[in-house]
């Protein structure tokens, strides 16, 4: 897919460096306007394999990324110009780095003449991410006197990471001389492409890099644990497919199956995912109790009611099956840890089907699911109610703010169809780039995506905005504004002198509405629960992006505990 001519050496080592990485799989290119990075702009634009994707501020472009990189499960690239530019993408790279992420940085930069002597818009870049890329390279200046095929090589070792070590994201600063447009005469490349004619009449990497096969041992005392008490916990997983396989081998099991919002199988009829709610079920609590071995599959659990109990009782084995190559135990209880992604580790560990009744904990999530819907009955309009009737309705994907938003869906017991996909930002748990990453995430599928979201998560990212407004399938941002960061109520934050209302939660006054018209969104206000299901469920229809404000002024987590009592009253009405 190269082409033949050249505006100068840049040029060429840019267009180089942008084949070598659409042979690595990527295919979408994340833009920052600038002119350092002129070079890389014009290889791109003239490349036909690329999907490229604009923005005006490099915080959002990396978080946009992000969301691209997870939805399409490929690396994806974001070029940036030199100076604060690069350093805007610090919050996406550490994002990408704790929920490995490939995302590829290629920040362009000043030659090494013009830097830490005063040239304009001219920082310290290599090594800007300290120890967040999973690897940096600090590319040469384009000369004739370097091979390209040491350019070539460099991307493949730097990528190689990505294959045999942790992924996550990849630094790549890239100098460019001037003259950065083409001049009259253009370079003739001829000379300098030659010894690559191998390169240039294949399609895959210069050098190709072979991923030992993963191979997951069976467990040498696994015959002897499946027939014991055992729990299962379903995490973060972010393959509904391999999901679906954990629920199924979970069944022949018999184990019990603790589902995390974020398994893609919390809406499945026969798991149970609200046992945070329903941590007071005698049936619950007895099935749990048996339990000797636990068995996690994907890490980052939600509730911190499962994790209290988890670290207060002694396990005889604790596994933790997960792909990433991190520490992933902040309780320090693991006893095996497998790298490896699910269902791999699955096939490698076959139940014994039939040889005990499957443990069935469908009917604590049933009679939950009963007794929430004669409370949302009475059709109060408040942040939970909200969630709850959402819930119900959700259609295709489905991205989840941090703060309450995550935790008011991780209690309800979750009826209806469910989004065929849920993704969150959940590594580093930031409120920022929420919008950024939804709309990347949004690019990849032709489904509506649903965005549930706070205010101050919104206000935080909020020019990503304009990211939204080049949506195709529906997009529908649901913007739950309480007027502040109502997490805080939830944590012991003293009140004195209004301390939590003006340093915690930054109470404000503002609603969107401006905001969506500024950038074309279709905006909605309903004030109750009936307005607020159908415009949703108009909006699920309609195409590009919508942005449903619920001003409410109650807060979710005091709505929270007032459903938790009235659930604990009605066991011992
Ligand atoms: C970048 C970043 N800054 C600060 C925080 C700390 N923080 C966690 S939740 C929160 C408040 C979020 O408020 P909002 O989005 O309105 O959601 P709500 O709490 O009302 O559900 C803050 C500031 C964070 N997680 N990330």
């Amino acid at each position: 897919m190269i082409h033949k001519t050249f505006a100068n050496l840049n040029h060429l080592w840019a267009s180089a460096l942008l084949e070598e990485l659409y042979r690595w799989g990527v295919r979408d290119l994340c833009i920052a306007p600038g002119s350092r990075s002129a070079p890389l702009v014009m290889a791109a634009a003239a490349h036909q394999g690329f999907i490229t994707h604009t923005h005006f501020d490099e915080r959002g472009l990396g978080f946009l990324g992000l969301g691209i990189a997870k939805g399409t499960e490929r690396p994806v690239v974001i070029i940036t110009t030199s100076g604060s530019a690069v350093a805007n993408l610090y919050p996406a790279v550490v994002e990408a780095r704790q929920c490995a992420i490939p995302l590829i940085i290629l920040s362009a930069d000043r030659p090494p003449e013009l830097i830490d002597c005063g040239a304009n818009q001219a920082i310290p870049q290599p090594g800007i991410f300290a120890n967040y890329p999973v690897t940096s390279i600090n590319l040469p200046a384009p000369s004739s006197r370097i091979p390209l095929s040491f350019l070539l090589t460099s991307i493949d070792d730097a990528l190689s990471s990505l294959i045999s070590g942790p992924a996550g994201p990849v630094h790549i600063n890239c100098m460019y001389p001037e003259p950065l447009y083409p001049a009259e005469q253009p370079l003739n490349a001829n000379p300098l492409l030659e010894p690559l004619s191998r390169w240039l009449e294949s399609e895959t990497p210069y050098t190709r890099y072979h991923q030992a096969e993963i191979q997951v041992q069976t467990h040498q005392q696994w015959s002897q644990l499946r027939s014991d008490p055992g729990l299962l916990i379903a995490g973060q997983i972010d393959s509904p497919r391999q999901a679906k396989q954990l629920q199924e081998w979970a069944r022949e099991l018999g184990w019990p199956l603790l589902c995390d919002l974020q398994s893609q199988l919390a809406w499945e009829e026969g798991t149970l995912n609200s046992f945070d709610l329903n941590w007071q079920s005698p049936e619950l609590q007895e099935q749990l109790s048996r339990a000797q071995v636990v068995i996690q599959f994907g890490a980052r659990l939600l509730s911190k009611n499962l994790a209290r109990w988890l670290t207060q009782r002694s396990w005889q084995h604790y596994w933790l099956i997960d792909p990433q190559q991190q520490r992933l135990d902040p309780d320090h209880l693991l006893s095996e840890r497998f790298c490896s992604p699910v269902a791999q580790w699955l096939e490698a560990h076959p139940t014994e089907s039939g040889n005990r009744a499957p443990s069935d904990l469908s009917s604590v999530e049933l009679g939950l699911a009963r007794l929430c819907r004669e409370y949302f009955s009475r059709r109060e309009f408040g942040e939970l109610s909200a969630v709850w009737e959402l819930s119900a309705l959700l259609q295709g994907q489905l991205f989840i703010g941090n703060s309450m938003p995550v935790r008011l869906l991780d209690n309800l017991p979750l009826g209806g169809d469910g989004p065929a996909r849920l993704m969150t930002n959940r590594g580093a748990s930031g409120i920022d780039g929420l919008i950024a990453t939804a709309s990347g995430f949004a690019r990849t599928s032709s489904q509506p995506t649903t965005v549930l979201i706070g205010d101050l998560s919104l206000l935080h990212d909020l020019n990503s905005l304009a990211l939204t407004a080049e949506s195709q399938a529906p997009l529908v941002i649901i913007l739950i504004n309480n007027g502040g960061g109502s997490i805080f109520r939830m944590l012991p934050v003293p009140n004195e002198n209004r301390m939590r209302e003006r340093f915690f939660e930054l109470k404000h006054q503002l609603n969107a509405r401006g905001a969506a018209q500024m950038f074309g969104l279709d905006y909605h206000q309903p004030d109750n629960l009936d307005d607020f299901s159908q415009t949703y469920q108009q909006a699920l229809k309609t195409r590009g992006a919508s942005l449903i404000e619920l001003q409410i002024e109650t807060a979710g987590c005091d709505e929270l505990k007032a459903l938790r009592q009235w659930i604990n009253d009605a066991a011992s009405r």
